[in-house]
């Protein structure tokens, strides 16, 4: 004798209809909140010609990702040909985690609006986190600079040449040292009259900024942003949002703090969104609502019966 297959059920098969569409629209919201795709953009750097251990970069977190998930993100610059790759870093999660008290698991999340700041062994650490979406203007809060390999894998995160250089984030190791495929963000300056007279990496940044706003290169040409000499002790910043903008920025730099303008505003607006741990409650009030309204229908017109002894 063939039993018959048992059709396999959908966990949601039971379920009230309106209870499945909540918890659709509940798992998606919170899958956003903790997206892993890595979302960082380069938002300063800082060259010092005395000591690159007092060389910093500074990037803007975008989207909320998990502390955990920063650990694939690797970062670096390159020669200053911009032909190959110079240093190069990865976060470490476990460092992190023993040195701040807002961290305790890989599972928790760093906020979108955060910014971070990388340094040398001359740069001093911070690791002061507690970021709110009710306190948007305080910086303090929401940043934290990681310095002598305290928190990534190396002592030197770059060593930023007078002239031309390029600056990357990757969303994973560099395979080679001219390995450009996973480049998420990048700064190029070129003390060279053309976007395209930089090496193979400063070329790619050229090419992937025609059509990614997270990539741009300088350079000392007409309307070129940059005049061919990175001074000493100043730095380059975005004066844009995420359609990143370093033409004609060279200052004195805001460590781990806006760099004003549109700049401020872009990163005051992703500061102003809600905690994720906020998302969970506000859904479940949704399922309540949703079941209730459901309950009362049920005992308004009950089921017919199916079947009479
Ligand atoms: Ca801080
Ligand atoms: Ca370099
Ligand atoms: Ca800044």
């Amino acid at each position: 004798m063939i039993l018959p297959l048992r059709k396999s059920s959908s966990p949601f098969r039971r379920l009230p209809r309106p209870l499945t569409v909540a918890l659709l629209v509940l798992g998606f919201s919170a899958g956003s909140a903790l997206e892993t795709k890595a979302s960082l953009i380069i938002n300063e750097i800082f060259s010092s010609t005395t000591s690159s251990s007092r060389d910093w970069i500074e990037f803007v977190v975008t989207t909320d990702i998990t502390l955990g998930a920063l650990d694939s993100i690797w970062f670096g610059d390159t020669n200053s040909s911009t032909s190959a790759i110079e240093e190069s870093s990865r976060f470490t999660s476990s460092e992190i985690i023993s040195n701040f008290s807002y961290f305790t698991s890989t599972s928790d999340i760093v906020r979108a609006g955060t910014i971070i700041v990388l340094g040398g062994s001359r740069v001093t650490s911070d690791f002061t986190y507690n970021p709110l979406s009710s306190n948007p203007d305080d910086n303090g809060s929401w940043n934290f600079t990681l310095s002598n390999g305290i928190g990534f894998s190396t002592s030197l995160p770059v060593d930023l040449s007078g002239y031309s250089d390029t600056v990357w984030i990757s969303s994973a190791q560099p395979a080679s040292s001219t390995d450009t495929s996973n480049f998420i963000s990048a700064i190029t300056y070129l003390s060279v009259s053309s976007a395209t007279g930089g090496g193979s990496i400063g070329d790619y940044v050229t090419s992937q900024s025609a059509t990614n706003p997270a990539f741009q290169t300088v350079h000392t040409g007409s309307g070129g942003g940059y005049d061919g000499t990175f001074v000493s002790n100043t730095s380059l910043s975005n004066l844009g949002d995420s359609d990143i903008n370093f033409s004609n920025s060279e200052g004195s730099g805001t460590r781990g703090n806006p760099n004003g303008g549109l700049n401020s505003t872009y990163i005051s607006s992703l500061r102003a969104v809600p905690e994720p741990g906020a998302i969970i409650p506000l859904g479940l009030l949704l399922l309540s609502a949703l079941y209730f309204r459901w309950r009362k229908q049920s005992i308004a017109s009950p089921a017919p019966e199916s079947s009479s002894l």
